[in-house]
């Protein structure tokens, strides 16, 4: 019988020896100067986009998968949807391309037309202040002088689908600063021709109507290689003349704008001296939209009276 109180011999595992720290986030337990130790921590790392890192449970190991807070930006792959935010842990696409076409500029660039009868943009859009669709032209001048004027149409196609012009709405201008010079003018048009309002004949009860600013932002301003020489008045260079019109669905009934034009002397039956010379769209493969996300195809189809892309 052992009378001493020494301790019983305990002595320690060799160090590096496996145990366990009673922790399931550390994978690798070992003996360290008699000490279990935990190392080779499990790393919590987010699932998606849309998920954020979780912490690990010391009881299981696993990592919990909170979600990445409402509103997060991600991606949802698909060109179509933009704006993609995450909502309740899945990503969301946001909104379609815009379906508004806005602004085109004349495809002819800055100065393609003798000053009065050059036109530099056409826009597109609708508002509450026009129970119809609000289009927007601009001439490059700002004045003109004595009985000048300048006279532009936008051309409508009856939906007959042989794109010649059934109708045209025509605004003219003139003095110092440019204003509207006489009503807004509806003419019905022989059918015949693209860009030309022939035989034109004025269309009595129509509805729409026009208003023009005189001067207003020119969408070429910014061009060093402007032309003085081409627009004449007041800031010609960084100024335009603008004629804007509410066209109602009573006057357009099933049309498609064909495109805007200014012609001579108030006669959209003649050739026109210049074309905006831009649509839309004319065909569905002019409806891509590339993005960071690939190419989202859309279609071209009629939306008041204007064949734009619809996504
Ligand atoms: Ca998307
Ligand atoms: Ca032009
Ligand atoms: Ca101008």
């Amino acid at each position: 019988m052992r009378h001493d109180h020494r301790p019983l011999p305990n002595p320690s595992k060799a160090n590096g020896s496996t145990c366990s720290d009673g922790n399931a986030c550390t994978q690798t337990d070992t003996c360290q100067s008699g000490t279990c130790g935990g190392a080779n921590p499990v790393t919590c790392s987010a699932l998606d986009q849309c998920h954020v890192p979780g912490t690990c449970n010391p009881s299981t190991g696993l990592c919990s998968n909170p979600n990445a807070t409402d509103g997060t930006s991600c991606t949802d792959a698909n060109a179509c949807t933009l704006s993609d935010t995450c909502q309740g842990g899945s990503c969301v696409g946001g909104n379609s391309p815009t379906l508004e076409p806005g602004c085109k500029n004349d495809t002819g660039g800055a100065d393609d037309a003798v000053g009065q009868k050059d036109l530099s943009q056409f826009c597109v859009a609708t508002g509450a202040s026009c129970a119809g669709t609000i289009f927007t032209w601009k001439w490059d001048d700002t004045e003109w002088s004595g009985k000048n004027t300048g006279d532009a149409c936008a051309l409508y196609d009856t939906d007959d689908a042989d794109t010649f012009a059934n109708f045209a709405i025509c605004v003219t201008v003139s003095g110092k600063p440019a204003g509207q010079s006489g009503p807004t003018r509806f003419y019905t048009c022989g059918n015949t021709k693209q860009f030309n309002c022939t035989g034109a004949a004025i269309k009595p009860g129509t509805v729409s109507s026009c208003t023009v600013t005189p001067t207003t932002t020119d969408p070429f301003a910014a061009l060093l290689s402007r032309k003085s020489n081409k627009c004449t008045g007041a800031n010609c260079l960084t100024k335009d003349t603008q004629a804007q019109c509410c066209v109602k669905p009573a006057d357009l009934g099933t049309a498609t704008l064909i495109d805007v034009c200014s012609y001579p002397s108030q006669s959209p039956s003649s050739d026109p001296s210049e074309c905006v010379k831009t649509l839309f769209c004319t065909s569905n493969a002019d409806c891509t939209v590339t993005n960071g996300e690939g190419t989202c195809t859309g279609r071209c189809v009629n939306v008041g009276g204007v064949n734009q892309c619809t996504f």
